[in-house]
């Protein structure tokens, strides 16, 4: 069987990544439709060897189409994946919008595939560094029960979207041409920089990105006991978030225990080899599917301890691939 899919917002960085995510895992697509805003109405992507000429949403838009992926930011998701749902159509929503929402599973194929049971026409894709934690940590949770979380990121600029990467360029090139740059995307010059400081910060002094990481991790894992406590980073890497994660379980672990654990696990591969200075770094994963887990290694500082670096393509398995995963599911129920 095949389906008709869409992509909203089909022109941002996410969005390419969807359609050749699609193309590459050859998803059963009987056509795909692609939406964007009124400033790229005509312009033609490829799919497949054919041009697909992108439309803009209009309410019948959705009459005739299975899944939807969506990835045009909160605010078109607010007011048109219920439009979507309404038509008859499955949403797969990349925004931050619905995750939250007690009606709308919060899924990574590897975690919680079980969740897509109860779904009530729109499916929440989880932030991307929500994403490549969960998968490292849901096999020791499994095995140890991990009681806390201590996580600081490294995030790249095609997290903000396809304006932040043309941001570092323009910087990095003017910089070093002795130019001045122009700062527009974040409040600070990122070429050559670090900002402790990702999406809006909030009442208790956290930013949403911290936020995030904190309450998807306990919905995703199905556990609101795992404390989490997170501080993220904006770094001038283009694509690919890293992560050193502090964890504390309930039994013992030791870090071979979890290096063999992960070397199993779906979706993982384990870089630790530091005699050979072999560990995961943004650069080789981007463009790659799998999350990477290396520098594992036992917290001196406390009885039952693990240190560990995780590094992912977050237009990957942070945003495109997760949510075709999740439609390659959806359509294994049907
Ligand atoms: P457009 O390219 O026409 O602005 P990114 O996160 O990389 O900035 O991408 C955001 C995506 O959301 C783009 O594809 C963008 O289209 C799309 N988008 C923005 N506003 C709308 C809208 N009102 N309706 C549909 N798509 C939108
Ligand atoms: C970033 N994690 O790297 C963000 C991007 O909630 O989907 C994704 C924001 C979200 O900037």
């Amino acid at each position: 069987e095949k389906y008709v899919v869409a992509v909203v917002g089909a022109t941002g960085a996410v969005g390419n990544e969807m359609i050749a995510v699609l193309e590459e895992r050859d998803f059963p697509v009987e056509r795909l439709r692609l939406f964007a805003s009124e400033r790229s109405e005509g312009v033609r992507l490829n799919f497949k060897g054919q041009e697909i000429t992108v439309e803009t949403l209009k309410e019948d838009s959705f009459q005739g189409i299975d899944i939807a992926l969506f990835s045009a930011g909160a605010e078109r998701s607010k007011i048109w994946a219920p439009i979507a749902a309404k038509s008859g159509c499955v949403v797969i929503d990349n925004s931050s919008q619905w995750r939250m929402d007690p009606e709308v599973p919060l899924v990574v194929p590897e975690v919680n595939p079980h969740d897509l049971k109860w779904h009530k026409g729109i499916i929440a894709n989880p932030n991307c560094s929500t994403i490549q934690m969960v998968v490292a940590l849901k096999p020791i949770h499994d095995v140890a029960k991990i009681k806390r979380v201590v996580v600081t990121t490294f995030q790249a600029v095609s997290g903000t979207g396809k304006k932040a990467m043309d941001e570092l360029l323009q910087q990095t090139v003017a910089l070093l041409n002795f130019k001045d740059i122009e700062i527009k995307v974040y409040p600070h010059q990122i070429a050559f920089n670090v900002l402790p400081h990702i999406d809006k910060f909030l009442e208790n002094g956290y930013t949403k990105e911290e936020m995030k990481m904190v309450n998807e991790t306990k919905k995703i894992m199905g556990d609101p006991s795992i404390r989490v406590t997170a501080t993220t980073v904006r770094v001038p890497v283009f694509r690919g978030h890293s992560e050193s994660v502090n964890i504390e379980t309930e039994k013992k672990i030791t870090a071979q225990e979890v290096r063999e654990l992960l070397s199993k696990a779906p979706g993982v591969v384990v870089i630790d080899n530091p005699d050979k200075n072999e560990y995961p770094l943004p650069i080789y994963a981007s463009g790659r599917d799998e999350v990477f887990v290396g520098r594992i290694r036992e917290d001196e500082s406390i009885e039952n301890g693990i240190n560990m670096w995780i590094v992912s393509d977050n237009l990957r398995k942070g945003a495109a691939l997760n949510a075709v995963q999740i439609a390659e599911e959806l359509i294994k129920m049907l």
